[in-house]
């Protein structure tokens, strides 16, 4: 990748990519410490939280050239990198041992974080039982940080969360806890940092599309926010050292915002074609069909496909972090809330199709055998986190059903946050003797024509036999 300076790269960006600092981005940081350190790769990044979305960011960093270390509470993860190995399917062993070779390396001992230049925050922000933001990771992460906050250290949150985190959540700890009376960096001063006693603060989104190898890592924009000036730029040269391209905004707010609407973005969009497939189904058209003529429209329209409900560690989730931020503003947000009870509604759509077919077939959902070809979030990869396959099973084994699964993914499924199944993955074998196989997770590996060949009846949540025509196949 061509290593374009800070300078160079603002001049052969789109306009709408200038750097929003009030001066030219080498005259404001031109002697600064850590942006030479930076641009010299000798700045030492920490990151704490090496699943989906801080491994491969390490592993970015490592290409570069930067001196990484991997910070995680997960001791089987840091000892897992130890012996060159990978947890992680789509992340080869070889790329953790190329990493290491440029001096990767995990600990879950955070006093070493007094050595980094930079802190990238890459914790998880799932929703409680009460379907509220669970900021613990964070707040736990920022309070294990701050004794070892250093003057000049840059940290940046990724995890997704609202608007106001970084700033009224995260900064507040980091001051407070800080040895030495630390303060985060504001106004557009660019004396020295360390001179000052203050560190720096930036948002940046991550952008991790699990699965895709359509687009590569560093080809996707990074969204940076600081809270001051040169936060943002000291945030946009670290990224800018990794990406091709990185996008300043105003403020960390302004950031966390951003990731929301691409999520809730897909959201709403989805609950959309899921809300029009079940008045396709009432109306005798294909809604698969609709959506690729829809989709021949070359500009004004991005298709989303109908499914047996949202999985995944973001979409689902991600939503409902500004739905409850958006209380303390008086506001309710409502088509967040519309598609969440939508998309939260398609596994039971799914009982009552599997239900509907078998009745065709003069049988019952109690009692019946029934195979869920799938059971990951979604196709060709290996996370199984608010996977909407769980929730079938569990529904049709409440129902009385005998359910077996199939996932190249996943030879067994055991307890999750909200299930506890204890399955072993099934043989894809003798197939003839499920009264009913459901596609839920529509994965490459599948012959799907072989699998209707062999089946006494589909039920097919994701269009996966498409081009198959048969009185065996039901599409819901
Ligand atoms: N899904 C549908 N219909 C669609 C698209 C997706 O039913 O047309 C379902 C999927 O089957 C899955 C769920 O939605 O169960 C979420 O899939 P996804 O690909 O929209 O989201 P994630 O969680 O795998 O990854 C997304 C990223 N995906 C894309 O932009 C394509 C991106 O939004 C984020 O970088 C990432 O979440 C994140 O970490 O925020």
């Amino acid at each position: 990748m061509t290593n374009h300076s800070a300078a160079n790269r603002s001049s052969d960006q789109p306009k709408n990519d200038q750097p929003k600092n009030d001066q030219p981005k080498n005259d404001r940081l031109k002697n600064d410490p850590l942006k030479n350190k930076i641009e010299q790769r000798q700045a030492r990044i920490g990151i704490i939280g090496l699943g989906y979305v801080g491994l491969p960011l390490a592993l970015l960093f490592s290409e570069q050239k930067f001196a990484v270390t991997g910070f995680d509470i997960d001791q089987r993860k840091v000892d897992t990198i130890a012996q060159g190995g990978s947890y992680i399917y789509r992340i080869g062993a070889e790329e953790i041992r190329a990493a290491k070779a440029q001096g990767f390396s995990a600990t879950s001992d955070y006093a070493r974080l007094v050595e980094m230049d930079a802190v990238i925050i890459c914790v998880p922000t799932p929703l409680n039982q009460y379907h509220e933001p669970d900021l613990s990771f964070i707040t736990d992460t920022t309070h294990a940080i701050a004794p070892h906050l250093q003057a000049g250290q840059l940290v940046v949150l990724e995890s997704t969360t609202y608007p106001g985190t970084t700033e009224e959540v995260m900064v507040p700890i980091l001051e407070k806890e800080s040895k030495n009376g630390l303060k985060a960096a504001r106004g557009t001063s660019c004396d020295d940092a360390s001179a000052k006693n203050e560190f720096f603060v930036a948002f940046s989104p991550e952008r991790e599309d699990p699965g895709n190898t359509a687009v590569a890592r560093r080809d996707i924009p990074k969204v940076v926010g600081g809270v001051n000036p040169k936060a943002s730029e000291l945030a946009g040269a670290l990224y800018g050292s990794i990406f091709q391209r990185t996008v300043p905004v105003s403020s960390p707010a302004a950031a966390e915002m951003t990731k929301l609407l691409e999520n809730i973005y897909r959201c709403v969009n989805i609950a959309l074609v899921n809300e029009l497939k079940l008045l396709c189904l009432r109306m005798g058209l294909d809604i698969w069909e609709v959506i690729d003529a829809a989709s021949t429209k070359p500009f004004g329209f991005h298709p989303f496909y109908p499914g047996p409900g949202l999985g995944g560690h973001c979409i689902p989730i991600d939503p409902f972090y500004l739905s409850w931020k958006a209380k303390e503003f008086d506001f309710r947000t409502r088509f967040i809330e519309l598609a969440g009870e939508i998309n939260n509604n398609m596994p039971y759509h799914v009982l009552a199709s599997i239900g509907g077919a078998l009745n065709q077939h003069k049988k019952s959902v109690n009692g019946a055998r029934v195979l869920i070809l799938g059971v990951a979030y979604k196709k060709d990869i290996d996370d199984l986190r608010e996977s909407p396959a769980l929730t079938i099973i569990e529904l049709l084994q409440k129902e009385g059903a005998q359910v077996n699964y199939h996932d190249p993914y996943f030879p067994f499924i055991g307890k999750g946050r909200k299930y506890d199944l204890q399955m072993k993955r099934t043989e894809l074998e003798q197939l003839a003797q499920y009264d009913c196989i459901v596609i839920v997770t529509d994965h490459s590996d599948y012959d799907y024509r072989k699998i209707v060949g062999e089946a006494q009846l589909v039920v097919d949540t994701r269009n996966a036999t498409k081009g198959i025509d048969s009185p065996k196949v039901v599409r819901c």
